[in-house]
């Protein structure tokens, strides 16, 4: 290593013990920084050192910028890994701690700035050659006549989206032209009470998409990879149940294609970290959505398809150093799934914290648990309800799924209600084994769709 000798881990959870492990194997130093429910955490006893850094709520703790600077300086950290979630995206976190003389795992924040302004992000895309989709070019202005043109030229449905939101807040479907003026007013109140900001803009609404996102690789010397895609689809009201890798039905020649702009609008804004492209994907087509500045939740099943460590990536090439692998080297192998397990009802999907009394681990080839849970660990109230992945890999998608099925068979979590049986659910639903299935199946076989 170059520079970085000890990374501060700004986050909690299975990500933190992630980034420890990919510390541990680059023989660097670690500092956990913990809210005062989370001194049990698995990774806090494993850390070389260990600061506490505020009282439970996230706002005082993991998404507190003084507190977390302190802690590296106290500590003498070199860099801070953001994991995802709390400050991940935060371009004014990354900017503090740059500016505060620590490396900043991630992005810069300039990149991470421009992202988080989808009007802004979908005009950078779009100059660097990624499809979008049909929509306004920047913002609604307040002339109705000129939106209610652009809306009929477009075609019903449309969407309209704040360029403050993202990952589903803050955006309304519209129907017909009766309604326009109405919810792009009400879109821009929520957009300025929500995110302070009123922008606005308007896309077609594509009725059955899939999601498909890319992810990519970039360092600071001017090159980029892109690791192929991940389908998302299986989701609830925003929350991403089931991902797998690759994405069904997806021909070699498409992925190498969209993968490749992908890559390439990386090098066209000078990003640098691993990034995902996120699309909607109809009709074989691709249309870009949003751009994630962090290591997703996600990322394990394209290691798995590829044999790259994305978090050891994202700490060399925040060392500096140029990417390990150029994109001929990128061989895209088997079938990746990833089951998200949450301490929740899995009927009414209600948080379900407590203490674990009994917890047995699935293993065997092709099995992999990234979890920081353990018996008689107490899942606090206070954070997301995420207490672990549980990811298979094997040759073929239907091999990955009964793994997949056995390894849910095998998990056994006591004490707190989990989502294992609603898991077990989906792998055995004919539908989702046929696989392609659209954003809105879940919800549909949930018999929650209107
Ligand atoms: C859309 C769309 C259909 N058409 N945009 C929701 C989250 C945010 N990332 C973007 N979202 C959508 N944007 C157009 N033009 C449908 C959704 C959408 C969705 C997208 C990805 C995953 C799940 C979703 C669930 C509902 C709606």
């Amino acid at each position: 290593m170059n520079k970085i000798k000890k990374i501060l881990i700004a986050n909690r959870g299975e990500i933190a013990l992630r980034i420890l492990r990919a510390c541990k194997e680059l023989d660097i130093k670690t500092v956990a920084v913990y809210s005062t429910s989370d001194k049990d955490l698995k990774h806090v006893r494993l850390a070389d050192e260990a600061v506490c850094i505020g009282p439970p709520p996230s706002t005082q703790s993991y998404l507190n910028i003084p507190a977390l600077i302190s802690a590296a300086e106290v500590t003498h950290a070199d860099a801070i890994h953001p994991g995802y979630g709390f400050l991940s995206e935060s371009a004014d976190f990354a900017q503090r701690v740059e500016e505060s003389g620590f490396i900043f795992i991630g992005p810069r924040a300039e990149n991470i700035r421009v992202m988080g302004d989808k009007v802004a992000a979908i005009e950078a895309m779009q100059k660097s050659g990624v499809p979008c989709v049909p929509g306004s070019d920047g913002g609604l202005d307040d002339d109705h006549p000129t939106n209610i043109a652009l809306a009929n030229k477009i075609g019903f449905p449309i969407i309209i989206k704040a360029s403050g939101g993202g990952g589903g807040r803050g955006m309304r479907v519209v129907e017909k032209e009766a309604d326009l003026l109405n919810s792009i007013e009400l879109t821009k109140t929520e957009a300025e009470s929500f995110f302070g900001n009123p922008e606005v803009y308007m896309e077609k609404f594509l009725t059955t998409p899939r999601h498909v996102e890319i992810q990519v690789l970039a360092d600071e010397h001017g090159d980029a990879v892109h690791l192929g895609e991940r389908d998302c689809s299986m989701q609830r009201r925003h929350q991403k149940v089931v991902e797998e890798a690759p994405a069904p039905g997806l021909s070699q020649e498409l992925r190498n294609k969209i993968g490749t702009v992908c890559a390439e609008a990386c090098k066209a804004i000078n990003y640098r970290g691993a990034g995902t492209f996120e699309f909607l994907f109809e009709n074989d087509e691709f249309y870009f959505i949003e751009m994630n500045t962090r290591v997703q939740v996600e990322h394990p099943i394209t290691e798995l398809i590829t044999s790259f460590d994305i978090v050891r990536e994202q700490i060399l090439i925040a060392d500096g150093q140029k990417l390990s692998v150029s994109q001929e080297d990128v061989v895209f192998k088997g079938h990746a799934v990833e089951c998200r397990i949450n301490a929740e009802d899995p009927i009414n999907f209600m948080p379900s914290p407590g203490k674990i009394t009994q917890y047995h681990a699935p293993g065997g080839l092709g099995v992999r648990v990234d979890s920081h849970i353990y018996n008689g660990y107490n899942v606090p109230p206070h954070y997301d309800s995420m207490i672990g992945k549980l990811i298979t890999f094997a040759d073929t998608r239907i091999g990955a799924i009964i793994k997949m099925q056995n390894a849910l068979d095998e998990m056994v979590i006591d004490g707190i209600k989990t989502n294992i049986p609603l898991q077990r659910r989906i792998m055995n639903d004919e539908t989702f084994q046929k696989g392609g299935m659209n954003i809105h199946y879940l919800e549909k076989m949930l018999g929650e769709s209107h």
